[in-house]
């Protein structure tokens, strides 16, 4: 059986976590291959909301396979407080979570860095979570890294000591005001360890041919979106892993040929949080009706996001870069009430209309180019059945699969499972 792909295709916040807990029964196993703790992913189902940072969006399905795959990175802290909510919901984790032995570590001082960091590039700074993952990404490729499968050995107390020592020399040298009880937080690190080592830790890649060959159903879902992507994103303001397509090979151990389908999951509009360009970004009451009415504050750290048009250009580029096979529409229920949307399709680059995501986006080098359409005025988010859909909600979707070549599969129109229409 191939391994399915779920990837955001914007900049993050697509709605991924939904989807994955919509398509849960349909696969065994769920698997995170890259982010970490950055990521919030909203499942909402019987009137609760749950939002997960590290564990797959499958973990609410009793008999589904939670893993988190080796491209992932983990803070034991953040992860011991996701099994804590877990415990609230009688969900057995013990039996259907599997850690693999590759996966890093973010130490405490991780997170310190991240922070002096931030703090020494002030108004250029990235607009972090803050959780510590660019610099456990730094370690993972120096190769310094501590991984989930060092726990298990007697020493890995004397690699983590030597790891934070030097951290400490580098927060000094960012020289700027980070304050911090590192005794404290490692008190909270070492008891956190002892909980995450009561997991299964597993060799991933072993594991998922196993169970390919047994014919077992896999999904791989994606977190953050593909223009964070560390390659392929609008470099430097993305984050340290990828998140396109290809980092699902190499974030589990899946050779190419066993890809399958790659759904490609979008929002109606865009959004971003933290900072970067973003071409189709509104500064006017569009935007902030499309972040009251969207509720779009970042899931982990709770900043208000960004709001724009939809940019099909960025689209566009997302969708070829991972080879998308169909794409799945969120959110079309914001957008109900707006007499005219504009999406872009293409960008006047330096006095020339150009369709391609050039190798700079900022607002000083792009302005988008936009097509107006007719918006519809009917609340969507009763309706179940693609045949109650809006005309014009059918036109927006069509001009999209016409622009980007791959069908629109199912539209959300809210945020509980429910909320999920086949077209
Ligand atoms: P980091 O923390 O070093 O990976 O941040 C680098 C950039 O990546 C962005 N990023 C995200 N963008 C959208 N959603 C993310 N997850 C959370 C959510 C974010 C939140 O689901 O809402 O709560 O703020 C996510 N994670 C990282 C980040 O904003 C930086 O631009
Ligand atoms: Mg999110």
């Amino acid at each position: 059986m191939a391994v399915d792909l779920l990837l955001g295709l914007q900049w993050g916040d697509e709605g991924k976590g939904k989807i994955v807990d919509v398509f849960t029964s349909k696969y065994d196993i769920i698997a995170r291959f890259q982010g970490g703790p950055n990521a919030g992913h909203t499942l909402e189902f019987d009137g609760q909301k749950h939002v997960l940072h590290t564990i797959p969006s499958g973990i609410f399905h009793p008999g589904t396979i939670n893993l988190v795959g080796n491209g992932v990175v983990i803070d034991p802290v953040i992860f011991n407080k996701e099994l804590k909510n877990l415990d609230k919901h009688n969900v057995d984790y013990k039996s259907n979570l599997l850690i693999s032995r590759k996966a890093h570590i973010i130490l405490p001082t991780h997170r310190l860095l991240d922070a002096a960091s931030e703090a020494s590039k002030g108004k250029a700074k990235i607009g972090s979570t803050l959780k510590g993952i660019g610099p456990t990404y730094m370690d993972k490729t120096g190769r310094n890294g501590l991984r989930v499968g060092d726990l298990e050995l007697d020493n890995w107390e004397e690699k983590y000591r030597s790891l934070a020592n030097k951290h400490e020399k580098m927060i000094e040298f960012y020289n700027v005001d980070v304050q911090y009880n590192l005794s404290e937080l490692e008190k909270e690190f070492f008891d956190s360890v002892k909980v995450l080592k009561e997991l299964s830790f597993i060799d991933s890649e072993d594991y998922l041919q196993k169970a390919q060959a047994e014919g077992k159903t896999i999904l791989a879902e994606g977190a953050q979106g593909s223009l964070l992507d560390i390659d392929f994103g609008t470099y430097p303001f993305v984050t340290s892993s990828n998140t396109t397509a290809a980092g699902a090979c190499t974030g589990l151990g899946v050779a190419p040929r066993q890809i399958g389908e790659a759904f490609g999951i979008f929002k109606a509009y865009t959004t971003r949080v933290g900072s970067g360009p973003f071409p189709t970004e509104l500064f006017n009451e569009d935007g902030e009706t499309m972040g009251r009415v969207g509720n779009e504050f970042g899931a982990t750290t709770g900043r208000p996001r960004r709001c724009g048009w939809l940019d099909l250009v960025a689209l566009k580029y997302a969708v070829q870069v991972n080879g998308i096979t169909q794409l799945i529409m969120m959110k079309g229920d914001v957008l109900s009430g707006f007499e005219t949307l504009k999406v872009c399709t293409a960008y006047n680059y330096r006095g020339e209309e150009i369709t391609h995501l050039p190798y700079n986006i900022e607002a000083e080098n792009v302005t988008p180019v936009y097509t107006e359409m007719k918006g519809w005025a009917a609340d969507l988010t009763k309706m179940t059945e693609a045949s109650e859909l809006p005309e014009e909600f059918n036109n927006y979707v069509s001009f999209l699969e016409k622009e980007l070549q791959v069908s629109v599969s199912i539209a959300s129109v809210g945020p509980d499972r429910k909320q999920t229409i086949r077209l």
